[in-house]
């Protein structure tokens, strides 16, 4: 039998340090061990979300939340997507941590401490509609490269921060500003620090609006490190994209930014329907701006069973970008007819809002409901795919779930 090498006591000393606490039998650990307690711990853990979230991609994370997980009004960490383009920023050092305002559109740039920006402006705390651009692409068809989300690209949790506009206000721009855009702390996958993972940003009407923060707080707490930690800008009812995580410099564009996925077909539609798998110049392509009306059913989940003759009580959520939802309906008969749910009012502005029905099966089967929401201009969700695009974005069609009667 080969001798066991055990590990050295310099070796020893490290692990106990790294544990925190004895090692009882550390001296006989076989050379080249690891130790459990070392390795990596899995992302469930790692990012404190629940096992149910499912994973699309670990280089860079992406993870989804499945409809019936987004069952609370307002949106817990564990239930909430993550989305990331390049590598979460590592070692953050809150106190050295600033934010820069530049950019053509500024004459003095300045920049500020976070104990500035928290001293210096009043907070707002709003609860917002975080939407990924690419949620529902995995629907589309031909298929579209990304994520393939399904439903669960969504998130409304309440974020507490600084007004964008205060910030702006007190460094000064001029009239040239059109654009803001930002720039942030994470890594290109490339480790390339000359690239950068995602920088977007949103025309000035909407970097001035109220509900548009520089947040240090979701939920009440510390924005947890995967969504954006120490600082994120926040802008609801857009593409998510445009809430930079881990945002250190505002840079004030006298042209539309033009930052990484600012360009090409990077959360930009067709601006005119196009038929699928057609390619689309350039220029005839458009930013995403406000997102589409949209819910979702987050009670029952998918598939329950009830017995015949008990009436069901569904829930869930409904919002349309910048607009309000003005009426919510459901359908058991494949979209035939269509009968109405009570729709909540949001919490504020660009917050989801909660609906609820109760309804009855004639007899014993299957069935599907379906949910359809309409916005405050009229506009309604499709009940199957809307417009092919190349990246697979704005999939708004009607959520559904199934149901059997026993
Ligand atoms: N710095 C930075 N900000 C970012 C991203 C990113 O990769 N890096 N992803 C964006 C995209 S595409 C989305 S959908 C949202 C996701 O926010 P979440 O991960 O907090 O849910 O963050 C946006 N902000
Ligand atoms: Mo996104």
């Amino acid at each position: 039998m080969k001798r066991r090498h055990f590990i050295r006591n310099t070796a020893l000393g490290t692990l106990t340090a790294a544990v925190g606490t004895d090692i009882v039998f550390g001296r006989l650990i076989p050379e080249g061990y690891s130790l459990l307690a070392m390795q990596d711990p899995d992302p469930f853990t790692l990012f404190s979300k629940d096992r149910e979230m499912v994973i699309l991609n670990d280089r860079p994370w992406n993870m989804e939340a499945k409809a019936h997980l987004l069952d609370d009004k307002v949106t817990p960490n564990k239930y909430m997507f993550i989305r990331n383009n390049g590598l979460i920023p590592e070692d953050i050092d809150v106190k050295s941590w600033t934010l820069t305002i530049d950019g053509e559109a500024v004459k003095n740039p300045k920049t500020y401490t976070l104990a500035e920006l928290k001293s210096k402006f009043r907070s707002h705390t709003y609860q917002l509609t975080l939407e990924c651009g690419g949620n529902g692409r995995s629907e589309f068809d031909p298929p579209a490269k990304g994520n393939q989300w399904t439903v669960g690209a969504v998130s409304c949790a309440t974020w507490t921060g600084v007004r964008l506009r205060d910030v702006l206000e007190d460094v000064g721009y001029t009239d040239k500003a059109i654009y803001i855009g930002y720039h942030a702390a994470d890594v290109h996958l490339s480790r390339d620090p000359g690239k950068e993972p995602i920088s977007r940003g949103a025309p000035m009407a909407k970097a001035l609006q109220d509900e548009t923060l520089l947040a240090f707080k979701m939920n009440g707490q510390d924005i947890p490190l995967a969504h954006g930690y120490p600082l994120r800008l926040v802008a609801g009812g857009w593409p998510a994209s445009v809430s930079g995580k881990w945002v250190q410099r505002i840079s004030v564009r006298d042209r539309v930014h033009d930052g990484s996925k600012m360009t090409g077909d990077a959360y930009r539609m067709p601006c005119n329907p196009v038929a699928p798998g057609e390619k689309v110049k350039d220029e005839d392509m458009c930013i995403i701006e406000s997102m589409p009306v949209k819910s979702l059913i987050t009670y029952p989940r998918s598939g329950a069973v009830i017995k015949e003759g008990r009436k069901l009580n569904i829930r869930g959520h409904a919002w349309a970008g910048e607009l309000e939802v003005s009426k919510m309906e459901y359908s058991i008969d494949f979209g035939s007819s269509w009968d109405s749910c009570s729709l909540e009012k949001p919490a504020n502005r660009l917050a989801w809002q909660h609906f609820s029905a109760e309804v009855s099966f004639p007899k014993k089967g299957y069935y599907e409901i379906w949910a359809r929401a309409t916005d405050s201009k009229g506009k309604s969700q499709p009940m199957l795919l809307p417009g092919w695009n190349p990246k697979g974005y704005l999939n708004n069609a009607c959520h559904r779930i199934a149901i059997k009667v026993t």
